[in-house]
């Protein structure tokens, strides 16, 4: 039964890159097989609830564009048409996958006991549509960042019955992520961070985060959720220093407190860019750490230094990318979420779908063109030989067993004056121009 929102929108075909129809698919074509695989079980997409659905179009200099008949979010009937609503635009778009945060998807009633009741109720209506359609969860998360409340943090909170309120938040996210099959579950630390030292104790803040993430993956064993729990790294805002910077300093985070192999990343390409990063970079060193999990897709503007969740039109940025997550072994639980949001100026229903068919059309073409890298082998191949070199079982003796004293005999002893080599990096990235 159609809500009537999409009215005249029919459902998404793949139309070849010869059409000229705005409303269809010119690259992603889900059963089309890349890499011996299906592209919709390699790109594995969802759509976010929060910026397509709850985002009422403001800014800082302004409120609300966006006419939405489910607006204000304060009532169940409105929070059951959103979802309505939801479901009809996933199935539209074909998207296997949707993400949730609490507070996108139930009315939020301020109390603990209320909100625990309201999640439940709208994840059981959500359940009946996802049963319908078939669209699946590809992970829940709590919203700790919006409300007052959390101004200083959740798990950091100098108020421990914030801390609590946070424990008891997610705890829900969690139930309500497992009753719905969800596959991924995650925590992005919001106001994990801080504004001054002047009224933190950083030490203490992260000591308290460490436990919060364990008392989480103890509850994810208890219940028995076989999905990832991935944390999400990102530099600055809202807070001015977030302890998630980026995804080496996660990972040390994740050492320190124990949970390098029960925790792994869902990295985000405008994350990335606020860092000072590429995507490929966030993920390769996922990927070299063992910590790779998912992907936010979307992309930051390059000059605004603030996360500006665009959907995705750089086809050699998102070939990067996926050629490093195919590298790694591509997806297995995690998949290609569109953290992204169509701008406060496209008003249209038209808009909402157009924004996902062209970010899921540029993913297609990311994908493919990866995949068409990895089939040739040129970079694998410039690579193996450019460390060639340590095939040798004098490098390997060396690295297995060498001293600074043993070595400085050999290259004595053999009077070793390595002569420097080229990188070759613009062959590489004419190369690389080839298939994007
Ligand atoms: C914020 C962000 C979040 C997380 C989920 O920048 O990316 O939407 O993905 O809380
Ligand atoms: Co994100």
């Amino acid at each position: 039964m159609s809500t009537g929102f999409f009215d005249g929108i029919t459902k998404a075909e793949f139309k070849g890159s010869n059409s000229t129809d705005p409303m269809a698919f010119h690259h992603y074509n889900p059963d089309e097989i890349v890499m011996g695989k299906r592209m919709e079980d390699h790109l594995r997409f969802a759509v976010a609830y929060w910026h397509s659905f709850a985002w009422e179009g403001g800014d800082p200099f302004g409120g609300k564009t966006l006419d939405r008949p489910w607006h204000p979010q304060d009532d169940m009937g409105r929070a059951k048409m959103k979802a309505d609503v939801a479901f009809e635009m996933f199935d539209l778009l074909g998207v296997p996958y949707f993400c949730w945060h609490d507070a996108d998807v139930r009315p939020d009633q301020g109390n603990f006991a209320d909100n625990l009741s309201t999640l439940d109720e709208i994840t059981d209506y959500m359940m009946g549509k996802m049963e319908q359609t078939g669209t699946k969860l590809l992970w829940g998360t709590a919203n700790m960042f919006s409300t007052a409340r959390f101004m200083s943090g959740a798990s950091t909170n100098p108020d421990p019955d914030v801390f609590a309120f946070s424990a008891a938040t997610v705890k829900s996210c969690m139930d309500a992520t497992l009753k719905m099959g969800g596959e991924n579950y995650v925590l992005w630390g919001g106001r994990e961070g801080y504004e001054t030292l002047l009224n933190t104790d950083m030490g203490r803040e992260l000591d308290h985060m460490g436990r919060f993430l364990n008392m989480v993956v103890d509850y994810k064993h208890k219940i028995g959720f076989k999905g990832q729990i991935l944390v999400e790294p990102k530099p600055q805002e809202p807070s001015k220093h977030q302890y998630d910077f980026d995804a080496a300093t996660c990972y040390g985070f994740l050492q320190k407190y124990g949970l390098e192999n029960e925790v792994k990343l869902n990295l985000e390409q405008g994350h990335a860019i606020l860092a000072g990063h590429s995507f490929e970079h966030e993920i390769a060193t996922a990927a070299a750490l063992g910590v790779l999990g998912s992907i936010d897709m979307n992309r930051n503007d390059y000059q605004s230094g603030w996360d500006t969740d665009q959907f995705p039109n750089n086809v050699p940025e998102v070939a990067l990318a996926y050629y490093h997550i195919l590298q790694a072994g591509g997806f297995t639980q995690g998949g290609t979420n569109f953290d992204a949001k169509i701008r406060r100026q496209s008003i249209d229903p038209a808009d909402l779908i157009a924004s996902h068919i062209g970010g899921m059309d540029i993913c297609a073409r990311g994908l493919k063109a990866a995949a068409a890298m990895i089939e040739d082998g040129g970079l694998a191949e410039a690579l193996s030989e450019r460390y060639a070199g340590w095939d040798s079982a004098v490098a390997q003796d060396m690295l297995a067993n060498g001293t600074l004293e043993s070595i400085t005999d050999r290259v004595l002893s053999e009077n070793l004056n390595p002569a420097p080599r080229s990188g070759r990096q613009e062959i590489l990235e004419n190369y690389v121009n080839r298939f994007v």
